[in-house]
């Protein structure tokens, strides 16, 4: 197992990418810190379903607690960090994964949509990196964080001019958190994922721009969440103990497909 005995903390892990990382890394055999926001869940017309993420991986022989609370508060990092530390006495993973993506056309972009989605891509991955990091530098023991950029951090979309740069801020966070914190045995590193099907785009990936995709994808298919979350469990690990600073694309080949 990758994660034996590890302590991983999750952000957005009620649904999609983020259930994924917490199922996988359980399967792997840590211990979760789940975070999860009803109210974003309740605006995609779902009940948050935090409830059968949390029983699985107890089911599986693994502890678990879950943490309401909007990651764009300062004080639900804290929380997060105060309640991995009652529950297990420390954090050795950080996975900062919540995110929206409003979709939205740029020329009447309302600056509440702009801001809204700064303050819970951006200042969300800040705030939790930062709490969940003065824990791991007090503990001494070191760590690892992941932050779920996105391809978006490489490339552009029409309407998601107010997301795209949250993707390639989270990357660029990770990056310098990567100096900042190495001297502290602390690694960080961004997953990039490409199209992965989840409650995020379901509006948006219409049959033809499925289609669309699936053509433009060397791997010929859209992604999964547990695609990504393959990835974040051995960014995690111990085997990525020498990487630091790095992104991984996880897009079936789509970035580099120009033609
Ligand atoms: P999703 O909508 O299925 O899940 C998002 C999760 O984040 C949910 O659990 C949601 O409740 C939570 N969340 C949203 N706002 C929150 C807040 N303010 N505080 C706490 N939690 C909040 O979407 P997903 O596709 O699983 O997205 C997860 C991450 O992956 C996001 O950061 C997204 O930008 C990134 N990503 C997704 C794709 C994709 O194609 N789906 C591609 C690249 C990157
Ligand atoms: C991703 C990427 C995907 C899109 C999701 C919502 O970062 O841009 O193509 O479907 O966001």
């Amino acid at each position: 197992m990758l994660l034996e005995d590890k302590v991983v903390m999750v952000t957005g892990a009620s649904r999609g990418i983020g259930r994924a990382i917490a199922q996988v890394c359980a399967r792997e055999g840590a211990h979760l810190v789940l975070n999860y926001f009803d109210a974003n869940d309740r605006s995609y017309g779902k009940q948050a379903a935090i409830d059968s993420v949390v029983a699985g991986i107890k089911a599986s022989g693994r502890r678990a607690i879950a943490i309401e609370g909007d990651v764009a508060q300062a004080s639900t990092a804290q929380a997060l960090v105060d309640a991995a530390q009652a529950e297990f006495g420390r954090l050795d993973v950080l996975v900062s994964n919540a995110g929206i993506c409003p979709f939205h056309a740029f020329l009447d972009l309302p600056l509440d949509l702009w801001q809204q989605t700064v303050a819970v891509n951006l200042s969300g991955a800040f705030l939790v990196t930062q709490a969940a990091a003065r824990a791991m530098a007090s503990q001494g023991r070191g760590g690892a964080i992941i932050a779920t950029s996105s391809i978006s951090a490489l490339v552009g979309g029409a309407m998601q001019t107010h997301y795209t740069p949250t993707k390639a801020g989270v990357h660029s966070l990770m990056q310098s958190c990567a100096i900042a914190l190495g001297p502290h045995g602390i690694r960080c590193n961004s997953v990039m994922p490409g199209t992965i099907s989840t409650d995020l785009n379901a509006s948006d990936l219409t049959p033809d721009k499925r289609a669309y995709f699936e053509r433009r994808i060397p791997l010929g298919r859209i992604g999964e969440p547990e695609d990504v979350a393959e990835c974040v469990a051995f960014l995690a690990s111990d085997r990525a103990r020498y990487v630091t600073g790095a992104a991984l694309l996880v897009d079936g080949g789509m970035f580099v497909n120009l033609q």
